[in-house]
């Protein structure tokens, strides 16, 4: 469920690997878009057949993959999608369906359908299936599985069957995925020889940590590092929340002021590397404890950051901040109050989500707030744009409980998010972040 870029670089591309080695042989993907009738449209029309591109600095390397048996757009395909979850073959049900896709309250939220599905098999007296979730959540699998059993809080049945029958292995998954542009469909149709609609461009890097937890069987993946024990899975998803994903969110916020398009643009502009070095160094990594990565990961993130072939655009990540943050910034806020350590860096990430809220950038250019709590978060910007102070201004925002919950109280935090705006307001984001150089 969602058939996005992700999903099409990652676990397809992890199946098709398996089939190329003879390792999974009577397997193949269904795959169903939650968001995008025209991804169902580009993939029906070239049979499920689509190119990965994965590109660095050395070029661009191009595979066409065939284990997509079927595409569909499951707004629109309801019965069927229900039919696939419950039919006796199926052994996995994978879920990419980004941060927002958990809360239950979205109106493609692929919860519901996923349990009727579930509840067909259940009647059906079928055996029970894989819930995989390979969305960057902490502790994945058992945010799904306590989703899934809250929906089904009023049949006993089916929430034992659940429970029972049926894992929610978690997983720690990593690859850097852009969006398509229409230039990469050019250069690729060129390449190739032929029209792909919707090729998909992705890092040479992966990395995926999964526990070996299985209902029905699965694929011998090989990127996998498999591990039995779900502290280990867990370190990995929160080293990488933080130190990938909290610099990915500080990067593009940033970037987002300043006006630099890309990641790779935003690791020229001075000041920027090392920014986030201290925030990796000095902030993250001794607030992960016994769950840290090791030693040289945080130059391999952002070495990864360098690649000047994948134009990821600090928009697509500034999205859906208010579902990010609390995953990616603030538990290195958290343990840094706890310990009574300076966050400078993290804040000036925190700051800088709080500036994207004013909808330009620091020469005025207009951009748009992408985020599910645009409402609320709008709400929240005009309660406070009277207030004379950044430091007042911070203050308010540590209001705001789907972000800051729990830390309304903390001066500490107040103080840092007070200051750091402070300079961003003062000097620009490109000024602020320079003075790291
Ligand atoms: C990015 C992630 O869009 C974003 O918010 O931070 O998608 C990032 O590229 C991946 O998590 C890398 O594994």
């Amino acid at each position: 469920m969602g058939l996005g870029n992700f999903a099409r670089a990652f676990l397809l591309q992890q199946t098709e690997a398996a089939l190329n080695a003879g390792a999974a042989p009577h397997w193949g993907v269904v795959g169903y878009s939650l968001q995008r009738p025209d991804m169902r449209d580009a993939l029906q029309a070239q049979a499920g057949l689509y190119t990965l591109a994965e590109r660095d600095a050395e070029g661009e390397r191009l595979a066409v993959l065939g284990c997509l048996l079927e595409a569909g757009f499951a707004p629109q395909a309801q019965p069927t999608v229900e039919a696939r979850i419950a039919h006796a073959h199926t052994r996995i049900v994978s879920l990419t369906i980004t941060e927002k896709g958990y809360p239950g309250a979205a109106p493609q939220d692929a919860l519901p359908t996923l349990l009727r599905g579930l509840r067909q098999r259940q009647t059906a007296g079928l055996n029970g299936v894989t819930l995989l979730s390979l969305d960057n959540l902490q502790a994945n699998g058992q945010h799904l599985r306590a989703r899934l059993l809250a929906l089904a809080e009023d049949e006993p049945l089916l929430a034992a069957w659940l429970q029972s029958a049926c894992r929610f292995p978690c997983s720690m998954v990593d690859r850097i995925v852009p969006a398509t542009t229409q230039a990469d469909r050019e250069r690729i149709a060129t390449a190739l020889g032929m029209h792909d609609a919707w090729p998909v461009l992705a890092e040479p890097f992966m990395h995926w940590v999964l526990e070996d937890d299985f209902a029905a069987g699965r694929p011998d993946w090989p990127g996998v590092t498999w591990v039995h024990n779900l502290d280990a899975v867990r370190a990995w998803e929160a080293a990488k929340l933080r130190v990938v994903n909290g610099a990915h969110s500080t990067l593009a916020y940033l970037s987002m002021a300043a006006g630099w398009a890309t990641v790779h643009e935003a690791m020229a502009a001075p000041g920027l590397q090392n920014l986030l070095r201290q925030l990796l160094l000095d902030e993250v990594l001794p607030g992960l404890g016994k769950q840290a990565p090791p030693p040289a990961y945080p130059a391999q993130v952002l070495q990864r950051f360098m690649n000047p072939a994948l134009a990821h655009r600090s928009a697509q990540i500034a999205m859906d901040g208010s579902q990010k943050l609390p995953l990616r910034l603030l538990p290195t806020v958290h343990a840094a109050l706890q310990a009574g350590r300076p966050f400078p860096a993290a804040a000036l990430g925190l700051a800088a989500w709080l500036q994207y809220q004013r909808g330009a950038n620091d020469a005025g250019q207009r951009h748009e707030v992408n985020d599910p709590l645009k409402p609320e978060l709008a709400a929240h910007q005009a309660a406070g744009a009277h207030l004379p102070t950044p430091e007042a201004r911070a203050a308010h925002w540590c209001r705001f409980s789907p972000v800051f919950g729990g830390l309304e109280n903390s001066a500490p935090l107040v103080a840092a998010l007070g200051q750091a705006l402070r300079q961003l307001e003062a000097a620009g984001a490109a000024a602020t972040v320079a003075r790291y150089a």
